[in-house]
């Protein structure tokens, strides 16, 4: 399977990893490391060098409970590190926002892919989505952010999860954004106890047969913290290597993850594995 992202192509026949690249100063993993242009880009350089394949930039912390973001400086955060990446390191660019402002301004800046937690249902992002001629990722989120581990209950996750990504492709067609621009992710972490983290993660096959490349994102998240005891976010390496190697087995294209290195190196295994 091949993703067109703008002037590149993407081969997703192995599990391709995407770094975590946060410029927010508040993220809950890696707790604003990476909040100037320079470490930015720094961190980026270093991730592609470790075997990602695409790096994908966010300027909003959508951790329960993190402080909201303006519009101003989410592009401040995010649009200059976008640039620069784009003119010095050979690796696809992708854009964690919801707003289509962000989104227009990072597709200018040199941005192959638009990643939104919010599957494109802000007021005009479907509409920008479609005229930026990018390939979207469309997440799966119960509530928002502020409010969304306060309980969450699903009639059943799997059927639920898979019925709103199915519903949310057929938006994406009604504007004309076709399949083959479209990826969907279950969204782990967000609005899920950990039980059901896990359950999507044991059934994740059944999103392949939405017909569209299948990411997943579970690196250092609670998930992984609560099956090791309670081990803090930066003991979560070992366990979110795993989860990205079940992911991998179980059809996912795409892995987000923030330790790269050990990822990647786990995903060589697995591809040799499936050859
Ligand atoms: C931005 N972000 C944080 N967690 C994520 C996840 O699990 N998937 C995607 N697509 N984006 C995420």
């Amino acid at each position: 399977m091949k993703l067109r992202c703008g002037d590149r192509i993407l081969d997703l026949a192995s599990t391709k990893v995407m770094g975590v690249l946060n410029t927010t100063p508040d993220s809950f993993s890696d707790g604003g490391q990476f909040s100037t242009v320079e470490s930015a880009i720094h961190r980026a350089g270093l991730m592609a060098s470790q075997g990602a394949a695409i790096i994908d930039v966010g300027g909003e912390s959508t951790r329960p409970g993190a402080s909201q973001v303006t519009l101003q400086q989410e592009l401040d955060r995010v649009i200059p590190v976008v640039e620069k990446i784009s003119r010095n390191i050979d690796v696809c660019i992708s854009v964690d926002s919801s707003s289509p402002e962000v989104m227009r301004a990072a597709k200018e800046a040199g941005a192959h892919l638009l990643n939104d937690v919010r599957a494109l249902k802000r007021e005009g992002a479907l509409q920008v989505a479609k005229d930026m001629a990018l390939p979207v990722c469309l997440m799966h989120m119960q509530g928002k952010p502020s409010n969304m581990q306060k309980n969450p209950s699903y009639t059943g996750v799997l059927d639920d999860v898979y019925v709103y990504l199915a519903k949310r492709i057929q938006a994406c067609n009604h504007v004309g954004i076709e399949n083959d621009q479209i990826l969907v992710d279950p969204g782990f972490g967000f609005g899920k106890t950990a039980q059901h983290n896990f359950q999507l993660l044991a059934k994740l096959e059944r999103f392949k047969t939405l017909g569209v490349p299948v990411l997943v994102g579970m690196s250092r998240k609670s998930m992984i913290g609560e099956a090791l005891g309670g081990v803090s976010v930066d003991e979560r390496t070992v366990g979110s290597v795993a989860a990205a190697v079940i992911a991998a087995m179980h059809g996912a294209h795409i892995v987000r993850v923030h330790d790269v290195k050990e990822t990647y190196q786990a995903l060589e295994v697995v591809k040799a594995v499936k050859a």
